[in-house]
């Protein structure tokens, strides 16, 4: 750090200064559907066919494929100095739709959704609160009936929810032993795929996804299948309503929406609903305890002040919460990815 060659040219401000340009080229090329064009072409297409395809300028299309390909997203072969496009393998398994790994949906949630907050990240700042009204144009007095503000927008973030999990979903749950639990709830369980994750490695677990009545409906419709017959749902408002029995309650990016007292507040009422060895897992994106660290936790807290009105924490933060309302024996596991686990016993 300060070196004389950091001062004479200062490529890391140079670097942050383009981060965004960078992700937005990622993202258009995932919203036209390049990756996915040629996925399904067996064979490199050149600027005009793929422009042609996805109904946009030849000249557009060029620098597009062309900033993707220094950005090592696609790999050209030049053919009579023309230049023919194919995926890297890296694209393929991430920015295409159809890929069982795919981010596409969280590509398109950053671009087209957070991107429009971020716009605002000065007025949060100042305010210290999230900026609905501006991005959007919808009071920001719930924060779920902001970001639900149409039931296309609830289905995006839905779809948005999932695709976190294709990364660590399976890290997350087996950081512990969860076979001791016949019965989950999960708390907050919006579209389902960390409840998928839990049948799938417990073969004798039932989990039972509570959130807001018009998010169950959305994802009995579109997200879980009946044949998936151990996942099972309740509607209600868990600040409002009692929760669900169960030996296992899991909160996955539940408690980083909330201010500290609503945090209690809902904590409170998992450990009430406990019985003596009843657990509760938290499953979230921790701060270091000097809070320098990792990069990544620093701008989603960011990003939870101008989407939510919580914030990122630490373990012993987390920690703090859950001795505060009874719960002991808080065990904290990392998984080296994006998510990490704290467990705690009633
Ligand atoms: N646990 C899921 C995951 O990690 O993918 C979803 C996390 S999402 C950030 C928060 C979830 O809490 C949403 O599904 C939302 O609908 C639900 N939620 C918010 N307020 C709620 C309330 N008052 N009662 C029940 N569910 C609520
Ligand atoms: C919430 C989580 C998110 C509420 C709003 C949100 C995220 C974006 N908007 O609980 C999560 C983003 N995190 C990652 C790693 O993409």
């Amino acid at each position: 750090m300060g070196s004389s060659e950091d001062l004479d040219y200062p490529k890391k401000l140079l670097e942050y200064k383009d981060g965004f340009l960078v992700s937005k080229t990622m993202f258009t090329a995932c919203e036209l559907g390049v990756f996915d064009l040629l996925l399904e072409s067996e064979v490199p297409l050149s600027s005009a066919v793929i422009a042609q395809h996805l109904g946009s300028s030849i000249d557009g299309m060029k620098r597009l494929l062309s900033a993707c390909e220094s950005l090592k997203l696609l790999e050209a072969e030049l053919k009579n100095e023309e230049a023919f496009y194919r995926n890297t393998e890296l694209s393929s398994l991430y920015l295409t739709k159809s890929s069982p790994k795919s981010l596409y949906h969280t590509m398109m949630y950053y671009s087209q959704t957070m991107y429009l907050c971020w716009h605002y990240l000065t007025d949060a700042v100042r305010e210290g609160k999230n900026q609905y009204g501006r991005a959007f144009g919808v009071p920001s007095k719930s924060i779920f009936e902001a970001l639900y503000r149409s039931e296309e927008e609830m289905i995006k973030f839905m779809h948005f929810m999932n695709s976190g999990w294709t990364l660590c979903g399976k890290d997350v749950l087996t950081l512990f032993d969860l076979s001791l639990f016949p019965n989950v709830c999960d708390l907050g369980g919006c579209s389902g795929a960390l409840a998928k994750e839990c049948i799938s490695l417990y073969p004798a677990s039932t989990v039972t996804i509570y959130d807001l009545p018009k998010v169950v409906q959305t994802a009995k419709k579109h997200f879980i299948s009946p044949d998936e017959d151990r996942i099972r749902f309740q509607e209600g408002d868990f600040f409002e309503d009692s929760v669900p029995e169960a030996d296992l309650y899991i909160l996955a990016r539940i408690i980083h929406d909330w201010t500290e007292k609503m945090c209690l507040q809902l904590l409170e009422k998992v450990y009430n609903a406990c019985k003596p060895g009843g657990t509760v897992l938290l499953v979230e994106i921790l701060l270091n305890e000097d809070r320098s660290e990792p990069v990544m936790s620093q701008l989603q807290s960011l990003n939870m002040l101008l989407q939510t009105e919580g914030k990122e924490r630490t373990s012993a933060e987390y920690s703090k919460l859950l001795t505060t309302v009874g719960f002991k024996e808080i065990q904290v596991k990392t998984t080296g990815k994006i998510y990490d686990a704290i467990l705690g016993k009633k």
